[in-house]
């Protein structure tokens, strides 16, 4: 596959902390290739900017067109833009590329120093703004870009942005008093807010190197709600493991892998950050894990030495749903990890083991409840920001599908793949035990075992089988070898 190219538009930082120095390192270090279009040579240190040192327009214009001689341009990144005349040229350049721009309105750095041009602000909002698919402001560059100062209004104030034709939005909260860095997106369809404890470190850049992560993630097509947490997780664990030099900390690019600790958590409600969920643990290994539809098929598998099992029922009158979970918990004993899809609250009511929730059901159901009832929680997740809105909740375990095409249910997701399996159940280790699901069957249970992943869940496999005795033997026999 080719390796996709990254133009990124900004200006030199002579110290190489910040701006494209920074950018390029970025870049290169998620696998695309770093094409660098100086817009200024700027003079700052420590002590903040003291010059932008702005380059002509035919100086510009001649560094793109080599930019883009030999190369197709998979995103572009924007960072300083130094004056009215560099603002037009940058314009006209995104016009020639259907890709996705990431605009990083660098208003306002943070060691201070020259505030940018009233007129190219005022570009900003009137054009450049139409063009972007994701603008990252901080906190207050979002007040200098909407003329309020009430953070508070922060969802407004996005929603002002995207009325514009911004696509989507990322305001960066890190400059705000708390215990927690936290971010909101906002693309007018998802909003929600991704924090993490502020890391106690002074590293200069980070603007930049979120902004350009992004880039890379998009340009190697990712999702943009997966290209923002890969980012977090990216400029988290380059801040933590920064080095020291002279007067600052410097980032640590690194490819190394993912780290828990540094996914960020996600939400969609502000009060709820940082809030502390404690669901009882479940065996870390959930074995042969069958999702079934009725209290019957719990009662014939249990007998098939099924230890792990699921009640997902839908298309039921509310009567007859709540018999059948009534039934199938008189059928568990408390060797059996039984679980209820979606109906939390008759789950509680009938005590049963846990409660396995969805994306969507996990935005409409009573946390708090279930975590005071006591029932384990099991969440589907099928991305990265999914992982991360499910790692805000701190449940009992992690489902990740579907890893293979499925027939049992409709979803807009491409399959997981086993390579993902393998890598998930790295990064959750024995924090949170990982349940495969998606067209598995005895065969690529075979294979996922090697992945070391501790369960598979399964409709059809079993359901459909001609004969479920043997499918079940056969599935508990190879996951036992
Ligand atoms: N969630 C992800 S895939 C899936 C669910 C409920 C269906 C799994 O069914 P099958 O028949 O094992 O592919
Ligand atoms: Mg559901």
């Amino acid at each position: 596959m080719a390796k996709p190219a990254v133009l990124l538009i900004g200006g030199l930082d002579p110290q190489g902390c910040a701006g494209i120095s920074a950018d390029v390192q970025t870049v290169s270090t998620h696998d695309c290739h770093a094409v660098p279009l100086v817009t200024c040579l700027t003079e700052q240190t420590s002590q903040g900017l003291t010059h932008t040192g702005a380059l002509t327009e035919a100086e510009f214009m001649g560094q793109y067109q080599a930019c883009i001689a030999d190369f197709d341009i998979a995103a572009i990144k924007i960072g300083l833009i130094p004056n009215i005349t560099i603002a037009r040229c940058i314009s006209n350049i995104i016009d020639q590329h259907d890709v996705p721009i990431v605009l990083d309105p660098v208003l306002a750095s943070t060691s201070g120093g020259i505030a940018v041009a009233e007129d190219v602000q005022q570009f900003i909002l009137q054009d450049l703004l139409g063009k972007t698919t994701l603008l990252t402001p901080n906190l207050p560059e979002l007040a200098t870009l909407t003329q309020s100062e009430d953070v508070d209004q922060i969802e407004h104030s996005t929603i002002q942005l995207l009325s514009k034709g911004l696509a989507a939005c990322l305001v960066k909260g890190g400059h705000a008093d708390s215990k927690w860095a936290s971010d909101y997106f906002n693309d007018g369809d998802n909003a929600f807010y991704c924090y993490q404890e502020k890391l106690n470190k002074d590293v200069r850049g980070t603007g930049c190197v979120l902004a350009s992560s992004i880039a890379s993630q998009l340009a190697h097509g990712q999702d943009s709600r997966d290209a923002i947490v890969l980012a977090k997780a990216y400029l988290n664990q380059g801040i933590r493991q920064a080095d020291e030099l002279g007067c600052y900390s410097v980032f640590k690019h690194s490819m190394a892998a993912l780290q828990l600790e540094d996914l960020p958590k996600l939400c969609y409600d502000p009060k709820l950050i940082g809030k502390q969920f404690n669901f009882p643990a479940c065996p870390n290994r959930l074995g042969i894990y069958p999702v079934v539809d009725s209290s019957e098929w719990i009662d014939k598998l249990i007998h098939e030495n099924i230890k792990t099992i699921q009640l997902r029922i839908k298309d039921v009158s509310a009567v007859v749903r709540q018999q059948e979970i009534k039934r199938a918990v008189s059928l568990c004993d408390e060797s059996i990890a039984f679980f209820v899809n979606d109906y939390w609250q008759t789950a509680i009511d009938e005590k049963a083991y846990g409660v396995h929730l969805g994306q969507e059901d996990l935005h409409d159901a009573n946390l708090i409840e279930i975590e005071q009832a006591g029932l384990r929680l099991g969440i589907s997740t099928h991305s990265y920001w999914e992982l991360s809105r499910a790692l805000a909740v701190n449940p009992s375990y992690i489902a990740l599908g579907p890893v293979f095409e499925t027939t049992s249910k409709q979803m807009p997701f491409t399959p997981q793949g086993i390579e993902r399996v393998k890598l998930w159940t790295q990064l959750l280790g024995d924090k949170y035990p990982l349940v495969a699901i998606g067209g598995i069957d005895q065969q690529r249970a075979e294979v996922l075992k090697q992945t070391g992943v501790g369960s598979v869940a399964m409709i059809s496999a079993i359901t459909k089988a001609v004969d479920y005795r043997t499918a079940t033997k056969q599935l508990i026999n190879c996951w036992q070898k």
